[in-house]
């Protein structure tokens, strides 16, 4: 017990004595003497070859020792906070933080906002709807009935526990629910990611995204389809832009027509883009099938509507000259930061 007592006097001196001049040699400090396996935890151990009479003696000097290094460690990590560690710089608080890069707009958003917009300048509502449809929403509704030929065009996937889900080929099915809740006159764009059976290639993909639109009124005619859509490519393209309708055939609308536009690379003299004819497709449209209006209960003979369809990868591939549709589900940097700064 003598000799313990005087053990820890020396170690007393030793820690008075005790300097470090950088964080390391504190923590030698912390180890030597705080440690599991340091001095202070060693002396605590020999406390069971005490005599039971002696105990609380002993108890009270290691527990003076004790607070001893304790009060040394807290002024050597004091006065040497501001030094350097052997492993961490000396930070300099004053520096500028590391900036954190800011995403942009992808492409396929911006142009589908600047359809959107267009759009809605001209009175039109914008409408959403699931992706996950059923057979009478996607196909039923819009003329398409079992069996018919053009379902072929528009393969889609099929959920196997029940085949009556299916993945939407258009947000026509969106238009389909507006017309279930709403009375004419109905003027909404459905824009939204679709989806399509088709093997991966530069030129078609698995999915897509499409701004279509509806518009049921009392004496809506071609004439107002034309008039609307020609206003969309002005705004879109700039007002030198031509456009012509070609004939063309779809279920839900009759008649039918697809638009171009004169080619923006060549201004209409031809080259590549427009495989020389002047004249590039953007979209699909007519006049609203009877038959659909009547799926919704809205009687033919007092209302009509045109209704349009077009692909949000097509404008844009136009717009910025898009060669491969895969770069826009790649997330390759190289080509989204392209478009920093376009709103
Ligand atoms: C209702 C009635 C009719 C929407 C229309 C098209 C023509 C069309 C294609 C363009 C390129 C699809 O993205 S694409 O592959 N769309 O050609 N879509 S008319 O007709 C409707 C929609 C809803 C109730």
């Amino acid at each position: 017990m003598e000799q313990l007592v005087h053990q820890i006097e020396a170690y007393r001196q030793e820690v008075a004595a005790f300097e470090a001049t950088s964080p390391d040699a504190v923590e030698e400090f912390r180890i030597k003497y705080l440690g599991t396996k340091g001095i202070v935890k060693a002396i605590m151990g020999e406390m069971r070859n005490v005599p039971n009479e002696r105990k609380k003696e002993f108890g009270q000097v290691l527990n003076d020792f004790k607070l001893v290094v304790e009060a040394k460690y807290e002024t050597l990590k004091e006065n040497n906070a501001n030094l350097q560690t052997s492993d961490s710089k000396l930070i300099d608080w004053s520096l500028p933080g590391d900036p954190v890069p800011v995403g942009t707009r992808h492409p396929l958003n911006i142009v589908r906002n600047q359809i959107v917009s267009i759009f809605k300048r001209l009175g039109f509502a914008v409408a959403e709807g699931p992706e996950i449809e059923d057979d009478w929403h996607n196909f039923g509704a819009m003329n398409l009935p079992e069996d018919h030929p053009a379902r072929d065009m528009q393969d889609t996937f099929y959920i196997n526990q029940n085949p009556s889900w299916l993945l939407r080929t258009h947000t026509s099915s969106v238009q389909a629910r507006v017309m279930e809740t709403q009375k004419p006159p109905i003027r909404v764009i459905c824009p939204g990611r679709v989806y399509r059976n088709e093997t991966i290639s530069a030129r078609a993909h698995c999915f897509f995204h499409q701004v279509e639109g509806l518009y049921i009124d009392e004496n809506v005619s071609f004439a107002d389809l034309k008039q609307t859509l020609y206003f969309f490519v002005q705004e879109m393209f700039g007002k030198d832009v031509k456009v012509r309708f070609r004939p063309s055939y779809f279920p839900f609308t009759e008649p039918s027509a697809e638009m171009d536009i004169s080619c923006l690379i060549c201004g209409g003299d031809g080259c590549n883009i427009c495989k020389h004819t002047g004249w590039v497709e953007i979209l699909g449209s007519g006049m609203v099938h009877p038959n659909v209006l009547e799926n919704f209960g809205i009687d033919s003979n007092k209302y009509t509507g045109f209704a349009f369809g077009m692909g949000v990868e097509r404008i844009t591939q136009l717009k910025y000259q898009v060669n491969d549709l895969r770069l826009y589900s790649q997330n390759d940097v190289r080509f989204l930061k392209q478009f920093t700064g376009v709103v």
